[in-house]
């Protein structure tokens, strides 16, 4: 029997079926010891646990018996970020509490085709889709008898996510892996090797809509941030569950809308990673293969979703770019011929911004540029190559923030290009924002990385097509302005490493 994960939404709010028996699970699988495979404080210890701050959450004890240290190394800390393995680690990891779920409302007298619901808040359809699916807000069950309702928690300090925040333009960025040499960490995420704490920048779908919800939904207060901001606390929220559903759908909407869309074939993805497998298992607590070849089809796991159609309509990134272009220039942008088309290759256009510190003052910075790759990079935005009759796509433009480092992965920050006194010829462009999840242990000098930080890349594209830069590449620096938007305070001490622009020929 094939089971099938629907919209919450579209179940009926607040409380319907699947989210009142969900509930009643959860209860059930909290109150077993942490050191049972099939309780919630070991599922969510499998994604990642920092004692302290479970401590300090009251989600541990000291009178709590763990499991061994081997037993440990194997299960826990497990959660990809930052790499090719985050949608076929997650998936499995999903599958297993789902199936440990299921068995509790069977125990519970429920039924027997409980299916993990998603939270879509990208459903423009939807005036509700961004706020938190109300169920998770109540402290009571539904029914008058002040009976605990385990999807509540305190810990969470959003409302839901922003809007744009969960836009899924990204689902057009291309291939799965992206270039391994150059900025574009593609649609799945960059190739590594098993990576518990991101060592790359994310993939576009992790970035977005996957880490703004994180921090969107969890946020901070005075004490600390949300369960869901931070890797090694989130998936002890309730809501972590039915987010990822979500993200793992999008994989599956991302392969359905083009079917030049596909997984890698690399034996080394297909396998999964040699240093450290996936540890995974069923509702019997009995391990179950699962590298990333065995969970490509979700019916081999036994479950569909709903609803995976194209929210883009088929739209590609090239026509995409093209409109927005005739749209913008109403006379064909000049310049020099158009060159010979280039390979993917990646080229560093510039670099600056070093130890950037970011707190509630916006920082400014430059990022100077190098005067050929910055000619060649305007040499390809002509009228002819930005023609549709010209095959090919005029370059892609990235800004990767590099080594960043602090404390608070709640943190959410807007980036602006441009000069800061914007006028009519050049206005300053938002090319977007970054968050941070994952940012407290990438920065821990005694972490698998060596404290090196997070890494993140935003494209630039759009802004650069608008012409908004112009000026810009011809003085040959570009001014860099990053802005806080939520949850920053100066005592998280976050600093950028390094600021570095490239172009890609994107042929
Ligand atoms: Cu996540």
């Amino acid at each position: 029997m094939t089971r099938t994960r629907k919209d919450i939404y579209k179940l009926g709010t607040p409380w319907n079926d699947t989210l009142l028996w969900y509930a009643k699970a959860v209860d059930l699988l909290q109150k077993r010891d942490i050191a049972v495979k099939t309780s919630w404080r070991y599922l969510a210890a499998m994604h990642g646990i920092d004692p302290p701050l479970w401590k300090q959450y009251d989600y541990l004890d000291s009178s709590d018996k763990l499991p061994s240290k081997a037993e440990q190394a194997t299960y826990w800390r497990q959660c990809q970020h930052g790499t090719w393995y985050f949608l076929p680690w997650h998936r499995p990891y999903l599958w297993s509490f789902e199936m440990i779920v299921l068995d509790a409302v069977k125990s519970l007298g429920g039924p027997s085709d409980w299916a993990l619901p998603y939270w879509n808040y990208s459903d423009t359809t939807n005036r509700d889709a961004l706020k938190i699916p109300p169920a998770f807000l109540e402290k009571y069950l539904p029914g008058g008898g002040r009976k605990r309702n385990a999807l509540y928690v305190e810990q969470r300090f959003g409302s839901g996510a922003d809007a744009d925040h969960v836009t899924l333009e990204d689902l057009l960025n291309g291939n799965f892996t992206g270039d391994d040499q150059g900025p574009d960490q593609g649609v799945g995420g960059p190739q590594t090797s098993f990576n518990h704490a991101a060592q790359r920048a994310p993939g576009w779908l992790e970035q977005k809509p996957h880490n703004y919800v994180h921090g969107d939904v969890g946020g901070r207060d005075q004490a600390g941030v949300g369960l869901m901001s931070d890797p090694d606390t989130a998936a002890l929220d309730p809501i972590f569950w039915v987010h990822h559903a979500n993200i793992d759908r999008l994989w599956d909407v991302w392969l359905a809308r083009d079917a030049a869309n596909k997984n890698p074939a690399d034996a080394n993805w297909l396998n999964g990673p040699s240093n450290r497998h996936f540890s995974i298992f069923g509702a019997d607590g009995k391990d179950v293969p699962c590298r990333p070849k065995d969970v490509v089809k979700t019916t081999a796991l036994g479950y569909v979703y709903e609803d995976v159609s194209d929210p883009l309509r088929g739209q590609s990134r090239r026509v995409k770019r093209l409109q927005a272009f005739a749209v913008e220039a109403e006379k064909p942008a000049e310049g020099p011929e158009v060159p010979p088309r280039q390979g993917q290759k990646a080229e560093l256009l510039g670099g600056g911004g070093r130890n950037l510190k970011l707190g509630v003052k916006a920082a400014n910075t430059e990022v100077k540029l190098a005067t050929k790759p910055a000619a060649r990079l305007k040499a390809s935005f002509t009228g002819e190559a930005m023609s549709a009759a010209t095959p090919g796509e005029p370059d892609r433009v990235f800004l990767s923030l590099e080594n960043i480092r602090g404390n608070n992965d709640a943190a959410n920050f807007d980036v602006y290009l441009g000069p800061t006194q914007a006028h009519a010829n050049a206005p300053e462009a938002h090319v977007g924002d970054f968050s941070l999840f994952g940012l407290s242990s990438a920065s821990d000098p005694k972490g698998a990385h060596g404290g090196r930080g997070l890494n993140q890349v935003i494209e630039i594209t759009k802004a650069v097509d608008a012409m908004h830069l112009r000026d810009q590449l011809d003085a040959g620096t570009l001014q860099v302005r990053i802005v806080p938007r939520k949850n920053v305070r100066d005592k998280d001490k976050i600093t950028i490493g390094q600021i570095n622009l490239y172009r890609q020929a994107a042929s």
